[in-house]
């Protein structure tokens, strides 16, 4: 019989703070795809990979975290658990809250959530309420719940989800056989750069690399208040998982800069939606708005010199983009694209393909 990836729990055991007594809740997340990149190792001279977390259970990276978060809340006899989300951690949380035989309440933001994360909520059977205010405004409300009632946080200040999301970096180093020179990912609450930080100092410490890659993060130009250096009140983006403008994780995510001689920059819309298309369109992998900003953030550090010619790079695309379609669709001007009508003869269709005849 073929074999089958286990789940980042069965798979990473031995690296993640589980016993034989923890129930280990999986729908077989993580053995994600490192995927070349072509098309962009030649815009930017170096070796570019995809991580395409994208294709995980529930379209997002969120379920290395969720195994793990869920696993260790049923192990600790939870009956609920709550998050705050802008809609993976939500889609996540409801699918393995399901999978565990209990419920999910989820707190989403007053709009500007993407319709497949909000659909995956309801078809999981969450009990979703939308809160008058931001993801920020969200998770604060989603602490105090967990502090005063007896329900399990599994937002990424949950130490469970850093631990489940650290596989990521494990599997890059599996494929690559060593540490990518530059890691390339978006950051909102800052958990997975933190997470994958984690996970690269742990390879270290075991001597599997023997140096971090330096860790790039953006954020977009109107949530990134690490950037700016201060929190931001009315965080706005077409990216809208990444629209946070207090980060939780923001101390360790400017510390995985640091230490590994990173950078953390901002990028526009703009610039977000024509890397989505980039990498649609000239790589084949579909994502949404917040995973492109991988994208942007390395031709934008190209652009400015400041990309080493040959190095190893790993781009982490964080979301399908089956979740949030409609910018692959229209994008910022509102101009929508849509199929040409035609009738069904041949003749005239091969004339719009502008196919010749075979004679
Ligand atoms: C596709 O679901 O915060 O920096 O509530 O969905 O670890 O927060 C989502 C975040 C990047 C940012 N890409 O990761 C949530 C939520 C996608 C995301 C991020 C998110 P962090």
């Amino acid at each position: 019989m073929a074999k089958q990836w286990r789940g980042v729990i069965r798979e990473y055991f031995d690296r993640l703070p589980v016993s034989e007594h923890t129930p280990i809740i999986t729908l077989g997340e993580g053995g994600t795809p490192l995927i070349p990149a072509p098309a962009l190792s030649r815009r930017v001279g170096a070796e570019v990979y995809v991580k395409y977390e994208g294709m995980n259970p529930t379209g997002s990276f969120k379920d290395r975290g969720m195994t793990m978060a869920i696993s260790k809340a049923m192990e600790r006899g939870a009956k609920a658990v709550i998050c705050a989300s802008t809609g993976n951690t939500s889609a996540s949380a409801a699918a393995y809250a399901t999978a565990a035989g209990i419920r999910a309440a989820v707190l989403v933001p007053d709009g500007k959530i993407a319709m497949g994360k909000l659909s995956q909520a309801v078809a999981h059977n969450a009990h979703i309420l939308q809160i008058d205010g931001n993801f920020d405004v969200c998770l604060t409300v989603a602490r105090q719940l967990s502090e005063r009632y007896p329900v399990h946080l599994v937002n990424s200040v949950n130490p469970d989800r850093i631990e489940g999301q650290k596989t990521a970096a494990f599997e890059v180093i599996d494929v690559l056989d060593r540490a990518p020179d530059i890691h390339v990912l978006p950051v909102g609450n800052a958990g997975n750069i933190t997470a994958y930080f984690k996970g690269y100092r742990e390879a270290q410490e075991a001597g599997e690399i023997s140096k971090l890659p330096m860790m790039w993060g953006f954020q977009a130009e109107g949530a990134s208040p690490i950037v700016l250096g201060h929190a931001i009140e009315n965080p706005d983006t077409v990216a809208t998982a990444i629209r946070i403008g207090n980060p939780a994780s923001w101390a360790q995510a400017i510390e995985a800069r640091d230490v590994s001689g990173g950078y953390i920059g901002a990028i526009s819309d703009e610039k977000i939606l024509e890397a989505h298309r980039i990498l649609s369109a000239e790589v084949g992998i579909f994502v949404e708005p917040a995973s492109a900003i991988s994208v942007a953030g390395l031709l934008n550090r190209h652009e400015a010199g400041l990309v080493p010619g040959g190095s190893t790079i790993v781009l982490t695309v964080t979301g399908h983009g089956l979740k949030d379609p409609q910018w692959a669709l229209h994008g910022l001007d509102g101009v929508e694209t849509t199929p040409t009508q035609m009738s069904s003869d041949v003749d005239e269709i091969a004339d719009a393909l502008g196919l010749a005849s075979r004679a």
